[in-house]
């Protein structure tokens, strides 16, 4: 960790994930000294490369702004880099090479052929026209369309990258490289796009969770849940909880939380969904306009609770909270978002020994589901939505018994140290075999 801290300064949240993988990945490579000895773990932890570059684009009264934009290709040992795009003015390259550096990881334990990679940009697309954010993505993906391709950088939505976004990134590639492939997952269905991936992370994230209680011999039916985040993984971790049974207290955004004292509607969760995709406004304005009880700047993890679903962003849950669910007999913790759990309060949740699904392992269902578009892509073929349903429910099966394969220790389940050595083992495996490089 010493010689990582001297490399990569100041970049507190690749660090953060970093000294997470290494706490559970070195214990293991101790007992297989061929990996220690090609020093597979450090080159894991150094991207194949990072693109940096500028993105000029017009607002819609002529003014020129200068954004920065990334690409991190990490890793490709078992397959073309694969991962979103976040469009956030929190975008620096400690954020986005924690982001990549979890996918390499995440993208293994899916089973699918698919390395690790990640980038965005420091724009903030709250408060843009479509025709700004446009143009924005236009700009973007004239530099960006350099350096991926279907067979070897395939990105996809994150934080403020949906739907709209990708039509317009997908076509300005489109139109550059005179080429319809599946070089971008996140697609529209008409379009080349996957059936459920707009639901797949959040959907993936409640069947891990089911996964684990029914590991233990229970279900989701009748528990009480929070969730953050009022996004794309929320939004649809809601809409799956209600389907099993489950009662969801909250949402959140950057405005604050809404507790539903009786619980979400299916009503409620629609209107919702209208307010933050069409209408793109805050939550504050959607609980008073619904006259919703509402916590300004707060956040879910003081309502009791039996599940908590962290949705929005990286160190939203931190050591107090967890103090907090564990005293108000919280015993699920499934991470919809990546790394919202700081180092301690992850510590917290190993320690107390509840059922507690990292990030890599509970959200892998969303870059599942855009492998499965990869795969549709490339047959030019489309299934249904049973028959990627299906195989979404089979992945995160998959994903959960990987974690109970590495992770079993004392008769429990790590599911720290599952997701981290199942995801590493094929990935350094793969790079052993094609010896030094
Ligand atoms: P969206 O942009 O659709 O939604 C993000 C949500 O998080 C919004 O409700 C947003 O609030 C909230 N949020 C963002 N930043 C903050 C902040 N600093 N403080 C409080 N709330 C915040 O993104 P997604 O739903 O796609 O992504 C959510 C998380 O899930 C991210 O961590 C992402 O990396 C992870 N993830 C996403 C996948 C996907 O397929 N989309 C796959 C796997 C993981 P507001 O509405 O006010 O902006
Ligand atoms: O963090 C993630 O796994 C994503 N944002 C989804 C990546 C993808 O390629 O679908």
């Amino acid at each position: 960790m010493s010689s990582l801290e001297q490399r990569n300064p100041g970049q507190s949240e690749f660090l953060q994930a970093a000294k997470e993988v290494a706490e559970k990945v070195i214990p293991y490579i101790n007992d297989h000294p061929e990996y220690e000895e090609a020093r597979i773990l450090e080159r894991i932890a150094e991207p194949d490369r990072v693109f940096h570059f500028r993105v000029t684009w017009e607002d819609d009264k002529g003014g020129v702004h200068v954004n920065r934009g990334y690409r991190i290709q990490q890793n490709n040992a078992i397959g073309p880099y694969k991962g979103g795009l976040r469009f956030d003015p929190s975008v620096n390259l400690s954020v986005l090479k924690f982001l990549a550096f979890e996918q390499v990881f995440k993208n293994s334990l899916t089973t699918l052929p698919m390395g690790g990679g990640k980038g965005g940009s420091d724009f903030d697309p709250k408060g843009k026209s479509d025709s700004e954010v446009m143009r924005f993505c236009q700009s973007f993906m004239t530099e960006l369309q350099r350096h991926i391709g279907a067979d070897t950088d395939v990105p996809a939505g994150d934080i403020g990258v949906g739907g709209r976004e990708i039509g317009f990134l997908f076509g300005q590639y489109k139109r550059l490289r005179n080429e319809f492939t599946g070089v971008l997952t996140g697609k529209g269905v008409g379009w080349g796009g996957s059936l459920i991936r707009p639901e797949a992370t959040g959907y993936g994230s409640v069947y891990f969770a089911q996964e684990m209680l029914r590991h233990r011999g229970e279900d989701l039916d009748g528990k009480k849940c929070v969730v953050s985040g009022s996004g794309n993984v929320s939004q649809y971790t809601a809409e799956k909880l209600l389907t099993l049974g489950a009662t969801v207290l909250t949402l959140s955004d950057r405005s604050g939380m809404i507790h539903f004292k009786d619980g979400l509607t299916e009503e409620q969760l629609a209107a919702v969904m209208h307010h933050k995709n069409k209408v793109r406004g805050a939550l504050v304005d959607f609980a008073s306009a619904n006259g919703l009880e509402f916590h300004a700047d707060k956040k879910p993890w003081s309502v009791p609770c039996d599940c908590a679903f962290p949705s929005a962003v990286q160190n939203e849950l931190d050591d107090d909270d967890a103090k907090t669910l564990l005293e108000n007999g919280c015993y699920v913790v499934s991470e919809g978002a990546n790394m919202p759990s700081t180092a301690e309060a992850a510590h917290r949740f190993e320690q107390a020994g509840i059922l507690f699904g990292p990030g890599k392992a509970a959200n892998a269902g969303g870059v599942a589901t855009s492998g499965l578009e990869m795969s549709q892509n490339s047959l030019r073929l489309s299934w249904s939505r049973e028959e990627v349903d299906k195989r979404l429910q089979g992945i995160m099966r998959s994903v959960h018994e990987t974690c109970v394969e590495y992770g079993t220790e004392n008769g429990t389940v790590n599911y720290i140290t599952g997701a981290n050595v199942g995801g590493f083992v094929k990935v350094a495996n793969a790079m052993l075999a094609y010896g030094v490089m």
